[in-house]
C-alpha cells in the first residue's frame, strides 16, 4: 500500500495541513477533570512528545495549567456541550480523572454520543465505583487507593528484601572458619540443587566455605544432564559413605525444612538457615534463620531474589540451573507459579545458556533406553483404553517411566501400564490421563498387598518381589508369570474383566 495513510490516521485526524477553517483544538490526548494526577498524567504525556489538552471546570486552575505551558480549556463534565472546543475526531484516548463517579459516568455519556471510537479511561475513588464506570462503558478503570496500595506492597517487598539479604549475610559471616553444609532433600530435583548452588555463591560471597549434601538418587536423565552439564558438585550421603555432621559449623536446609523430613539431617540436630517454598506449620520450624515463602513457585527463585539482592554476579552455569529450577518446578510456570516467579526468571534469562537447556531438556538416549522403548512398543496388549506391556529384562529404572510417558500419547489410551523384571523383583510404572481413575489408588489396591506400590492420581509405580520364581533360569516362564500376577491383579483392582484385547501381539 503507498500513501502512508492507514485507516485510523485518515479517519481520525484532519491530516495536518491547517483544519479546514475548523478553530476547534485538536489533541490525540484529552484529560478532563485534571486535579493533581491528571496534571502528572499530562507532564508524562508530555515528555513522550504526546500533545494533551486539559479540561477543567474551574478558571482560575485553567489559567494555571496554561501558566505552566499546557494547553487548557475551561469545561464542566455534567455539561452536554463538553467537547464543544475540541475537534473529536482528532482524538483517541480520554481520561476522566475528576473523583466524582457521578460527573465521569456524565463525561462518558457525552463522549460516547460524541465518537464510539475513543478509548475511555476513568478515575473511580474506590472499587465500589469501579464496576459503575464500567456499566457506563470506561474501557479501563484506575482506582487510586489501589494503585498506592499496590506500589506500597512493592515497596514494603523491597524493603524486606534487602533485610532478608542483609540477615542472610549475617548469619553466614558468624560462621567464622567453619564449613556450612548445605543439605537439600533426598533425590533432588532441579530446584532444589540449583538454590544449594545459588547458596554456596552467597556463602562465597562472605569467604565462607560450603559444601552440598544430598541423600537418594538423581533420577531422571535430564537430573542427570543437568548435574553434568551445570557442573553441580554434591556430596551423596548414604551408609556406604556417612558423613558426621558435626565436621560443619552451621547446618542450611534447601528446599526443606525440617530436620529428618526427606533429608539426610537427623531429627535431633538444629538447623541454622532454612529457606524453602513448601508449606509448613512454622511452628515446627526452628533456626537462626529462616525463610519460607509459600507463595513461590521455586525455592530458585527465593534464591534468584537474593543474589540479585547482594548484587552477587550469577555465572552462566547457575543462571541456568536456577532458571531450569523455576520451569520445572512451576511446570513452566503452569504450577503454583507467581508474578515473582516470572520476574526472576526473565532477570536469569539473558544470562543463562539456551543451548545447555535444550541439551539437559533432550538428553542423549543410551542404546538401553531405546530397547526398552522398543520392547515396551512391541509387546503393547491394549485392553479398551488401557495398555499393558513389558520391557522384558529389565536394566535401566528411568526408561519405565519414561516409556510410559511416550504411551500414553497413544491415540484412544487413557492409561499405560509398563513393567519390567529385574534381580529379583517386577518393577512397575503406570501413567494416567483418565480422571475417573485414581492409579495410584488402584496400584496400591493391586500390587500394595504382595509388594509395595503409590503414587499419585496419575503417575504412579510398585515393585512385586519375585519370592520363589527369582530362582527360575527359564526366563520365558517367569516372564509369563509376571505377565499372568501384573494383568490379573491390575484388572480386578479397578474392576475391568482380563478380557479380549483389541490390538496386540
Ligand atoms: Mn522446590
Amino acid at each position: 500500500m503507498c500513501g502512508g495513510f492507514n485507516i485510523k490516521e485518515s479517519g481520525k485526524h484532519t491530516n495536518g495541513n491547517g483544519t479546514n477553517g475548523d478553530t476547534r483544538l485538536q489533541s490525540p490526548y484529552l484529560i478532563v477533570g485534571s486535579g493533581s494526577i491528571g496534571s502528572t498524567v499530562a507532564r508524562e504525556l508530555l515528555k513522550r512528545n504526546k500533545k494533551v489538552v486539559l479540561i477543567d471546570k474551574d478558571a482560575g486552575k485553567v489559567e494555571t495549567l496554561r501558566e505552566q505551558e499546557f494547553e487548557a480549556v475551561v469545561g464542566d463534565l455534567n455539561d452536554p456541550n463538553l467537547l464543544d472546543p475540541i475537534n473529536v475526531k482528532s482524538v483517541e484516548v480520554v481520561l476522566i480523572l475528576s473523583s466524582d463517579v457521578a460527573a465521569n459516568k456524565n463525561a462518558i455519556a457525552t463522549i460516547k454520543q460524541a465518537s464510539d471510537n475513543i478509548q475511555i479511561i476513568a478515575r473511580a475513588p474506590s472499587t465500589v465505583g469501579k464496576g459503575e464506570l464500567e456499566a457506563a462503558g470506561a474501557d479501563s478503570v484506575v482506582v487510586p487507593p489501589r494503585i498506592v496500595s499496590d506500589a506500597t506492597m512493592r515497596i514494603l517487598e523491597r524493603v524486606e528484601s534487602a533485610k532478608h539479604a542483609s540477615d542472610i549475610l549475617n548469619v553466614l559471616r558468624s560462621n567464622g572458619d567453619g564449613k556450612l553444609a548445605i543439605v537439600v532433600h533426598d533425590n533432588p530435583d532441579p530446584d532444589a540443587m540449583s538454590g544449594a548452588v545459588a547458596l554456596k555463591a552467597i556463602a562465597a560471597s562472605v569467604g565462607t566455605e560450603s559444601e552440598i549434601l544430598y541423600r537418594g538418587e538423581i533420577g531422571h536423565q535430564e537430573n542427570k544432564a543437568f548435574v553434568n552439564l551445570l557442573h553441580i558438585g554434591m556430596d551423596k550421603i548414604d551408609e556406604e559413605k556417612a558423613r558426621p555432621l558435626s565436621e560443619f559449623k552451621k547446618i542450611a536446609l534447601i528446599d526443606c525444612s525440617i530436620p529428618e523430613e526427606n533429608n539426610l539431617v537427623p531429627k535431633n540436630v538444629v538447623v541454622d538457615i532454612v529457606i524453602d517454598h513448601h508449606p509448613v506449620g512454622m511452628e515446627d520450624v526452628h533456626a537462626e534463620y529462616v525463610d519460607i515463602r509459600p507463595n513461590t513457585g521455586a525455592t530458585a527463585t527465593i534464591m534468584t531474589k537474593y543474589l540479585q539482592e547482594l548484587d552477587i554476579s550469577i555465572d552462566k552455569d547457575l543462571a541456568t540451573a536456577l532458571l531450569y529450577g523455576i520451569r520445572t518446578d512451576t511446570l513452566g510456570f503452569k504450577r503454583n507459579a507467581n508474578p515473582v516467579d516470572l520476574t526472576a526468571a526473565a532477570f536469569l534469562y539473558p544470562l543463562a545458556d539456551h543451548e545447555i537447556l535444550n541439551r539437559i531438556e533432550t538428553p542423549a538416549i543410551s542404546i538401553e533406553t531405546l530397547d526398552t522403548f522398543g520392547k515396551s512398543i512391541r509387546n503393547r496388549k491394549i485392553r479398551g483404553s488401557y495398555l499393558i506391556t513389558n520391557v522384558g529384562t529389565l536394566k535401566d529404572r528411568d526408561a519405565l517411566a519414561q516409556a510410559a510417558d511416550y504411551l500414553l500419547n497413544l491415540e484412544g489410551i487413557t492409561t499405560v501400564l509398563v513393567y519390567g523384571v529385574g534381580e529379583d523383583q517386577i518393577y512397575l510404572s503406570g501413567r494416567s490421563n483418565d480422571i475417573r481413575l485414581n492409579l495410584g489408588e488402584a496400584m496400591h489396591r493391586a500390587f500394595g498387598e504382595t509388594g509395595s506400590a503409590g503414587g499419585h492420581a496419575t503417575t504412579a509405580g510398585a515393585q512385586i518381589p519375585l519370592g520363589v520364581f527369582s530362582d527360575t533360569k527359564d526366563r520365558p516362564a517367569l516372564m509369563k508369570i509376571a505377565e499372568e500376577v501384573v494383568m490379573k491383579r491390575f484388572f480386578a483392582a479397578i474392576g475391568v474383566e482380563n478380557g479380549d484385547e483389541t490390538e496386540g501381539e
